[in-house]
């Protein structure tokens, strides 16, 4: 989603705020651009293209100062057109341009805005909610920018995090955040601003954390940061080694079937030899919070909540504690009942999501002080927020559809089932250790599983002409059902739908013909017998049955059946085994079909808008 990345040096400082939107692009964006002061006036390019055009761009216009603002930009408000790229530009018609500004969020009350500032005069280039912001910052300069941006913020709803510079005031960057990730890098005679400290990586590792409500005054030589009621504030800086991991390709065609054979490893990085069960895995006070506790309530979006709805079936069957996930979006804005006894446990990748950092908010809001996140990044808002942590380590994922994310997700919430059972008592010393001996094996038997590739390959191959697929699953692998029609939709743009295969005759069978694959989770277990019936119902419809089949199944291949074995029957982790082939069989779908496979459209990686 938007990046911001911002700079005040005594040197060209395009190249640094390039390099932060390059190491941004992953996230997915529409647009791009840069604005600097240089000799006199702002000076700004923009482009619909790649950041690598954007630069070239700038080379030829010969756009360089010495203070500057950058963004990257996935459009809510207006299409994504160089007009409504970011930077905004503001002043007086008659003259230059005096402000420059790019934001990151949602403004809710920009129709109000717009009116009023075009009744004082102010004509608009853009559809976008920002413009109203650097119109505002304008209207209210009296000489001193910062002063401008505090009185500005007061006027805003919404979720924001701007920086923003002036042509009369050269040496000055002023931030603000509320709602979105703001980070201020300090370097020597120079200072820099970016909506991720990755932006910086390379720049500065001496990283600060702005909180809501804060407006901060970059200057060459000084920091100065303001909270929402404008009294100065000391905010810690902390030194921050990001991982900017080498993202090369290798043998691979895309990030993403990179990253689904990277899962092995990152799996077993994420259970970091780990020796036995214990509530600590998760922080040092997690001994007394999970003792406290009497209820999970998971909270998360996309492909994070279906990993929390696998977590349930694993925390009631293993712990014995009553669970309840919400989509985070949903759960923020509802009359819920709250139990100060609730654990609340958020599961995102970036810990950056807004939706679920607000729905994190709103439960501490509600009296919930028990909270524990999952999540990949360490130095991020989620983690920081939370009491309790387990940090999955996928390594930076690129891919917008999240695979390894997924996976390490899964994993680190079974080891939460693990100790929350045995923190009440439900985890005899037989169990744990044959959990171990399972966990440790895992990326041995998720390699076997991607052995399975090219047969998944030629099932692909006859995918890449629907339009439509069912997924079926039941118990602990109906979320990964949801989570392979998720992955097919996100980059084949195939339209897919999961169902609980107990569910079909209550309204889907309705759309079985000949032309409906239906894809099946058959994993050996106690509902078995049920979910072949489930199948006979489609196969009797003429639907075509493609089924992931554990070794020990007895389901053959017939006419209108097609299989593959799984090489084990993975007991309780069998849902994070059955996730590779879905993963395997969208890849190679989208692969058929000519998608862009790691930018999908209209998607962004980490969903930092609500
Ligand atoms: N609302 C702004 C910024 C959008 C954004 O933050 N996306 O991640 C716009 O539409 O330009």
């Amino acid at each position: 989603m938007c990046g911001i990345v911002g700079a005040v040096a005594q040197r060209d400082i395009t190249p640094v705020l390039l390099e932060g939107l390059k190491r941004l692009e992953y996230r997915g964006y529409d647009s791009c651009g840069v604005a600097v002061y240089a000799e006199g006036e702002l000076r700004r390019a923009r482009s619909t293209e790649r950041v690598a055009e954007l630069l070239s761009q700038v080379e030829k216009d010969k756009v360089a100062g010495f203070t500057g603002i950058a963004h990257t930009r996935w459009a809510t408000h207006g299409a994504p057109a160089t007009h409504n790229a970011h930077p905004h530009f503001s002043g007086n018609a008659k003259s230059s341009p005096r402000i420059a500004l790019v934001h990151n969020g949602i403004i809710e009350n920009h129709d109000e805005l717009r009116e009023e500032l075009q009744a004082a005069g102010y004509v608009f280039e853009s559809q976008t909610d920002t413009e109203v912001i650097a119109h505002l910052v304008d209207h209210l300069y009296a000489g001193d920018l910062l002063e401008a941006v505090q009185q500005a913020t007061r006027r805003l709803t919404g979720a924001y995090a701007i920086a923003v510079f002036c042509r009369d005031e050269p040496h000055r960057v002023v931030g603000a955040r509320h709602g979105s990730p703001l980070v201020v890098g300090r370097g020597v005679n120079e200072n820099f601003l970016a909506s991720d400290a990755l932006a910086l990586a390379g720049t500065t590792d001496q990283i600060t954390y702005l909180e809501d409500g804060d407006v901060v005054d970059l200057q060459l030589a000084r920091v100065w940061i303001t909270d929402s009621e404008g009294r100065a504030v000391d905010r810690e800086v902390h030194t921050v080694q990001v991982h900017t991991g080498a993202a090369e390709l290798g043998p691979y065609r895309h990030y993403m079937q990179k990253e689904i054979f990277e899962q092995p490893r990152a799996v077993a990085d994420t259970l970091q030899d780990i020796e036995s069960i214990t509530p600590e895995l998760f922080g040092d006070q997690a001994y007394k919070v999970f003792k406290d506790i009497d209820n999970v309530l998971i909270l998360a979006c996309g492909t994070s909540y279906y990993a929390g709805l696998t977590a349930r079936y694993w925390i009631e069957s293993i712990a014995k504690i009553p669970v309840n996930v919400e989509i985070a979006s949903e759960y923020r804005y509802r009359d819920s009942v709250p139990n100060p006894r609730s654990l609340v446990v958020t599961i995102s990748q970036s810990g950056e999501t807004a939706d679920t950092l607000a729905a994190l908010k709103h439960a501490r809001g509600l009296g919930m002080e028990h909270t524990l996140t999952i999540c990949n990044v360490a130095t991020s808002a989620m983690v920081r927020e939370c009491k309790l942590a387990y940090i999955t380590r996928a390594g930076v994922e690129i891919g917008v559809a999240s695979t390894k994310a997924f996976t390490t997700q899964l994993t680190a919430l079974f080891l939460l089932a693990l100790a929350l059972a045995q923190t009440k008592d439900k985890l005899s010393e037989e169990k744990e250790a044959e959990s171990l001996k399972a966990l440790r094996h895992l990326p041995v038997a998720i390699g076997a599983v991607l052995a399975l590739e090219p047969q998944i390959m030629a099932w692909a191959d006859r995918f890449a002409s629907k339009e439509n697929a069912l997924f079926l699953g039941r118990g602990m692998h109906y979320p990964i059902a949801l989570e392979g029609a998720l992955k097919l939709k996100e980059i084949s743009y195939i339209h897919a739908e999961a169902y609980p295969a107990g569910e079909l005759k209550h309204g889907p069978l309705a759309l079985v013909t000949e032309a409906m694959p239906v894809v099946t989770i058959a994993p050996r277990d106690e509902l078995l017998e049920k979910l072949k019936s489930n199948m006979q119902e489609v196969h009797a419809r003429g639907g075509e049955l493609y089924v992931f089949a554990d070794a020990d199944t007895r389901i053959g291949s017939s006419e209108g059946i097609h299989v593959i074995r799984m090489p084990e029957n993975y007991g309780k982790l069998s849902p994070i085994l059955h996730t590779i082939p879905l993963q395997l069989l969208a890849y190679h779908t989208a692969c058929a079909r000519g998608t862009d496979v790691d930018k999908p459209r209209n998607l962004a990686k980490s969903v930092t808008v609500e």
